[in-house]
């Protein structure tokens, strides 16, 4: 899953792609690449980030929607909202990608269901400006997996066929580093839920605090991108269905040579 987020202010490409033919061009960019779906988001998840509303959103994420499908460009709709997904979906997006796990809305559920699409459901715990309050465990990869499982319990129970279903661990969503590397080392559990599994670490925070300078100071965002690759054929091996990363050309081949080397898949811990 390539990311193109048409936002000012995500922490990883924010304003780079606000102009929506530099939004389709680098889409297309990203399918060329070899991402199988190409992931559209027009609101800032980063911590602390202020909400837009939705028409905001849906100003920003579905022109660039239109112009890729009419390239034939599979995506999905990075949204927490069930009027966003919607609009996405008839611009030509085919799977919802709710951060919230369907929290944040309580109408994502029956736009999953009529769309039939895939959906993604991320574990989460509230919005942006709130998260690093809620991010407090006893046994992370345990209480995510639970929290994860009443998201699913919610989705079938609104009539979403759970074949539809798709999980995350949300690294980084209401997780200090510490949390993140603790999901990392037992995504097997997440995996053995039996759903297919997303994983998105591309160039987040904690491998910047992994990486940090002899005083500390954090890798910065744009020198991240090899720590990123190694976090992406880890997850692969350990059974990650998919993972969400900026660069998908250094992520193909990674993954060509994790397969041509037998697809290896990490023992269990
Ligand atoms: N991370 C971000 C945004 N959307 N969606 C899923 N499913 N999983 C993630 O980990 C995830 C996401 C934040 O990262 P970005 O600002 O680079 O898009």
């Amino acid at each position: 899953m390539g990311i193109l987020n048409v936002t000012p202010d995500s922490f990883s490409d924010g304003g780079r792609y606000t102009d929506v033919d530099a939004a389709i061009e680098h889409g297309m960019d990203l399918y060329r690449a070899g991402a199988d779906i190409v992931d559209i988001g027009g609101e800032s998840t980063r911590p602390g980030a202020a909400r837009v509303d939705a028409a905001t959103e849906v100003s920003r994420v579905v022109p660039v929607i239109s112009g890729l499908a009419a390239a034939g460009v599979p995506m999905s709709i990075d949204t927490t909202r069930a009027a966003v997904a919607s609009a996405a979906l008839a611009a030509g997006a085919s799977v919802i990608n709710d951060v919230s796990g369907g929290l944040a809305d309580p109408a994502m559920a029956g736009v999953a269901r009529d769309a039939g699409c895939p959906w993604i459901l991320m574990h989460w715990r509230g919005h942006s400006r709130d998260m690093a309050q809620l991010a407090v465990y006893r046994d992370v990869v345990a209480e995510v997996c639970t929290e994860l499982l009443a998201r699913v319990e919610n989705a079938t129970a609104g009539g979403v066929d759970p074949g539809q279903i798709i999980l995350d661990p949300g690294l980084g969503f209401a997780k200090t580093a510490e949390h993140n590397w603790a999901l990392s080392r037992r995504l097997d559990v997440l995996v053995d839920l039996g759903f297919p599994v997303l994983f998105g670490a591309s160039l987040k925070t904690y491998l910047g605090r992994l990486l940090a300078g002899p005083d500390g100071t954090p890798r910065p965002v744009d020198r991240r991108a090899d720590a990123t690759l190694a976090t992406s054929v880890l997850a692969v091996a350990a059974g990650a269905w998919g993972v969400r990363v900026h660069d998908v050309a250094a992520t193909v081949d990674a993954l060509a040579v994790w397969r041509a080397t037998g697809s290896p898949r990490l023992a269990k811990p």
